[in-house]
C-alpha cells in the first residue's frame, strides 16, 4: 500500500464528522495493568481521530511476532472478524516495522487500512497543530515515520510501476526509480522542515535569553494530555494575571489539546513575579520521532527554575501516567529541576484516602479553583527561597530602582528623607546583591 495514499485517506476522513467504525488488534505481552491501560487509551486515541472501536481482538504472547505482530493464525481470524463486521480499518497498539505491514497487507490481501499507534498519534497532531511550529514538527515526525516505510509494500510498487506489463525486472526497475525519486523528495522535505524549524528555534532561545538575563523566574507545567494543565494555568491567571498579560490558554476535553509551549506571567500580592509556560502533554508510548521533533519546545522544560508535575488524580491510572511523566522528563534530562506535583481534578475523587498515598503533593481543583492559594505560596516558597529582608536609602535621582523594588518585591516601609527614599523590603537575592551599596543598617 502506497503511505502517502494511506496517509491522505486517514486525513481525508478526519475532514468528515462521521465516525467510523474499526477494529483493534493487540498483543498482551504481560496481562498486567499497563496492557488495559494501554488499550484504554488506544480507544481514547482512536475517538479523538472519529473512529468508533467495535471489537477487540487480542492474543497473548511472549513477544509480538517478528514478522506480522500476531500469529498467522490470528491473522485469519481478524480476516474474518473485520469481513463479517464489515470493517474496512484495523488499528494496531503497537508501532508495527516496515515488514510488518507489508506482511500484514499480504496476508490480509491488501484489503484494509493498517493504522498503527504512532501513526494515530501523528494524526491527532496534525489536526491540533496551529502554529508554524507545531506544524513543522509534526510534519518532520510524520515524514520521518514514512521514509523506512516507503519500501517493501507491494500494491505501491505495483502502482508506482502502473499495474502489470514488462517483467518482474522491468517492473522492479521503474518502481525503485520512483521509490528512489520518492525518497529523495521526502528527504528534502524533511531538511527543508528542519530549516524553518531552526531559524524559530533561534528566536525562541533569543526571547528566552532576555528573560533569562532580566532574572525572570520560569515555572513549566508538565503532565500527562487532559491531566488539566492550561486549566489550572487559566485558574491561575484569573487570581494572579498580570494585566498586560491574562489571555486564557486553550483547555478542552480531548487529547493533545495544547501542542505549542504557552507563557504568561503570574504577579503575586507581594509582588514576587514569575513565568508560567505551558506544554505539550505526555501519552504512553510516545512515538520516538515526535519526540524528537518536540525537543526544541520541550527544551523550555529544561530552562525552568521549577516545574509542576499536574496529575489527573480521578484517574483509575494515575501511577502509571506519573511514572510515564517522570521517564519522558527524565529522557529529557531534567533531574536537577525542583519538581512540585500537583493532584488535580479533586472534585472528582471520591476516595481521599487514595490521595494520601502521594504525600509530598499539592491537591487542586483548577474547575472549583480549590486549592490555588497553597500551590502559589508553594511556588512562592521554591522559587524565592533566598529573601533578604534589606532597608535600601535610595537617591532621588535613582528612582527607577525604588520602581524595581516595588514591582518585585514585598514593600514593608517607605519614607521620604532629606537624602532620600528610605524603603525597607524582603527582597530577592538579585536585588539584594545589585542595590548593596545603598544598603543600610537598620
Ligand atoms: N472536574 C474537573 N475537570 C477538570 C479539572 N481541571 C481540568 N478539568 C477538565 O479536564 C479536561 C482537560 O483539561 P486541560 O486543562 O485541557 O488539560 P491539559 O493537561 O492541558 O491537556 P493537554 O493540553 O491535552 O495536555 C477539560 O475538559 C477540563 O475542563 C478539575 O479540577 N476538575
Ligand atoms: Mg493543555
Amino acid at each position: 500500500m502506497n503511505p502517502n495514499a494511506y496517509i491522505s485517506n486517514v486525513q481525508k476522513d478526519m475532514s468528515f464528522i462521521e465516525t467510523e467504525q474499526v477494529v483493534i488488534v493487540a498483543v498482551n505481552t504481560n496481562d498486567d495493568e499497563m496492557f488495559y491501560y494501554q488499550l484504554t487509551e488506544l480507544k481514547s486515541l482512536c475517538e479523538a481521530c472519529n473512529f468508533e472501536v467495535i471489537e477487540t481482538i487480542t492474543q497473548n504472547l511472549n513477544k509480538p511476532i517478528s514478522q506480522t505482530y500476531v500469529g498467522s493464525g490470528k491473522l485469519e481470524e481478524i480476516k474474518n472478524i473485520v469481513d463479517a463486521l464489515n470493517v474496512n480499518k484495523i488499528i494496531f497498539n503497537d508501532e508495527l516495522t516496515p515488514s510488518q505491514i507489508k506482511n500484514i497487507n499480504d496476508a490480509l490481501n491488501n484489503e484494509y487500512e493498517i493504522i498503527d499507534r504512532t501513526m494515530l498519534i501523528l494524526e491527532i497532531f496534525e489536526k491540533r497543530a496551529t502554529t508554524k511550529e507545531a506544524s513543522l514538527q509534526v510534519e518532520v515526525a510524520k515524514l520521518k515515520y514514512m521514509l523506512p516505510r516507503l519500501i517493501g509494500t507491494r500494491s505501491y510498487m505495483s502502482r508506482t510501476t502502473g499495474g502489470g506489463g514488462g517483467g518482474a525486472g522491468a517492473r522492479r526497475g521503474l518502481g525503485e526509480t520512483k521509490l528512489e525519486l520518492d525518497r529523495r523528495h521526502i528527504e528534502m522535505k524533511i531538511s527543508k522542515a528542519k530549516e524553518e524549524l531552526e531559524n524559530i528555534k533561534f528566536s525562541r532561545a533569543t526571547s528566552r535569553k532576555m528573560r533569562n538575563a532580566n532574572g525572570v523566574k520560569t515555572v513549566a507545567f508538565v503532565g500527562y494530555t487532559n491531566a488539566g494543565k492550561s486549566s489550572t494555568i487559566n485558574s491561575l491567571i484569573k487570581l494572579y494575571g498580570h494585566e498586560n498579560d491574562d489571555k486564557e490558554v486553550f483547555v478542552k476535553d480531548m487529547l493533545f489539546a495544547t501542542l505549542e509551549t504557552q507563557t504568561r506571567k503570574i504577579k503575586l500580592p507581594n509582588n514576587h513575579q514569575f513565568l508560567i509556560t505551558d506544554t505539550v502533554g505526555f501519552v504512553s508510548k510516545l512515538p520516538h520521532h515526535l519526540v524528537e521533533s518536540f525537543k526544541s519546545t520541550l527544551e523550555e522544560i529544561l530552562e525552568a527554575d521549577l516545574i509542576i508535575h499536574i496529575v489527573d488524580a480521578n484517574s483509575p491510572f494515575r501511577d502509571l501516567q506519573i511514572s510515564t511523566t517522570n521517564e519522558v522528563l527524565n529522557s529529557l534530562g531534567a533531574y536537577e529541576i525542583p519538581t512540585l506535583m500537583v493532584l488535580n481534578k479533586c472534585d472528582l475523587v471520591k476516595n481521599y484516602i487514595t490521595i494520601n498515598n502521594y504525600p509530598n503533593s499539592i491537591q487542586i481543583s483548577a474547575k472549583l479553583k480549590e486549592g490555588l492559594r497553597e500551590l502559589v505560596s508553594k511556588i512562592d516558597e521554591t522559587l524565592f527561597d533566598e529573601i533578604y529582608l534589606d532597608t535600601f536609602l535610595i537617591p532621588f535621582d535613582k528612582g527607577n530602582y525604588i520602581s524595581l523594588i516595588q514591582e518585585t518585591s514585598e514593600v514593608i516601609s517607605t519614607e521620604y528623607l532629606n537624602e532620600g527614599t528610605l524603603i525597607k523590603a524582603k527582597v530577592s537575592k538579585q536585588i539584594h546583591n545589585m542595590l548593596k551599596e545603598y544598603m543600610i543598617e537598620k
